[in-house]
């Protein structure tokens, strides 16, 4: 969808707004589902980007240490344990500037995910770059989902990291769809970006060819020792009028609700829903910062009348659509 029908959106009273999102909603996702996500960071902090709201920079004192990556047979349990409580993907998180094919950590996640890919959920991973070769051994080892997000604008994108580029993104995000895997690529409210460069992070994400199978929208999570520490936090209804563009713009897309949901109220999340959510992250923790309780969630579920969705691990990827561009990443 391109900035101006999306300023024009944006422009509406909020209500209106969010009557419009509910209906391109319940044409594409009549069965008011949502679906559970466990995250579990395999290899924490220490990474060596400068992204200015991560706990994981090894350029900020943030107090999370630098570990290894987690062994085969931890990460299996972990991934049992998430299916037994509910979750129908599981989606594994590593403090990488990326990986490259033929390193041993790169062997070691595509063992781990060979494993957690016979349990039947949906696998995601997010490390970081990749090339075409790392991404078709990812697709050939069972992963379903590559999550790797934008985070803002590609005008904002310089002033929260300088380590790599918005290009460099998008580069890995065509290589994850050339292998055929489904891409999780959305961004994170309270980098310090405008009302325009939220609108033009949409724009990015609706153009892309295919659009992405999920959209994990963000809030902040500021932590302490990152530039970012100090922000303020984003308004609810602002939110709430992300949401609803992105249900809009990318009607088929999941909108998961993500990093956040820790400070916003049930009435904030309900709202959220009703704008065109359909997904969270599900379970105590995100990668280092917290996240609401699993009997919260399931509660606020059932009181909303929202079930959970059913598994999907054979899920084929969004198809390209052959009349438009092959975004992102034209030049790739
Ligand atoms: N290193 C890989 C990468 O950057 O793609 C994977 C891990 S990284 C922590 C995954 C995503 O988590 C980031 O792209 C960002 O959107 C989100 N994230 C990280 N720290 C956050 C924070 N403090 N608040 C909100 N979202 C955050
Ligand atoms: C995404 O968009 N959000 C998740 C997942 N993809 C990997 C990560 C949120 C991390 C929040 C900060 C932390 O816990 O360190
Ligand atoms: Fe954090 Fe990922 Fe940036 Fe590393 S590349 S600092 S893990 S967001």
């Amino acid at each position: 969808m391109d900035y101006t029908k999306l300023e024009q959106l944006h422009a509406l009273p909020l209500f209106d707004l969010m009557e419009r999102a509910r209906a391109v909603h319940a044409a594409h996702w009549p069965d008011r589902e949502v679906q559970l996500c466990t995250l579990l960071s395999i290899k924490t902090g220490g990474c060596s980007e400068d992204c200015g709201y991560c706990a994981q920079s090894a350029h900020y004192r943030t107090g999370v240490a630098a570990s290894p990556l987690i062994a085969r047979d931890e990460v299996m349990a972990r991934a049992r344990e998430a299916r037994e409580d509910g979750s129908t993907r599981f989606c594994m998180g590593a403090a990488w500037k990326g990986v490259k094919e033929g390193s041993q950590k790169f062997e070691e996640v595509l063992d781990i995910v060979r494993g957690v890919s016979t349990l039947g959920m949906e696998v995601c991973v997010t490390l970081g770059e990749l090339g075409a070769p790392e991404a078709r051994a990812l697709k050939a080892a069972g992963v379903t989902a590559y999550n790797h997000n934008i985070d803002t604008s590609p005008e904002h994108y310089p002033s929260v990291v300088s380590t790599h580029s918005f290009d460099d993104r998008l580069r890995t995000i065509r290589h994850a769809q050339d292998a055929g895997m489904s891409v999780c690529c959305g961004g994170i409210l309270g980098l310090g970006e405008s009302v325009v460069d939220r609108l033009r992070m949409l724009e990015v994400l609706s153009q892309f060819n295919p659009q992405p199978e999920s959209v994990p929208i963000n809030l902040l999570m500021p932590v302490a020792g990152t530039p970012m520490e100090s922000h303020a936090p984003v308004d609810v209804f602002e939110l709430v009028r992300v949401i609803a563009l992105a249900r809009i713009a990318m009607p088929r897309t999941k909108v998961r609700l993500s990093a956040g949901r820790y400070s916003l109220s049930r009435e904030a999340q309900a709202l959220c829903f009703f704008a065109g959510a359909n997904s969270l992250f599900y379970g105590e923790k995100l990668l280092t910062t917290p996240n609401p309780q699993a009997d919260q969630d399931r509660a606020l579920l059932r009181d909303l009348g929202l079930e959970a969705q059913a598994p999907d691990p054979a899920q084929a990827a969004p198809a390209t659509d052959p009349a438009r561009a092959p975004a992102p990443c034209a030049a790739c």
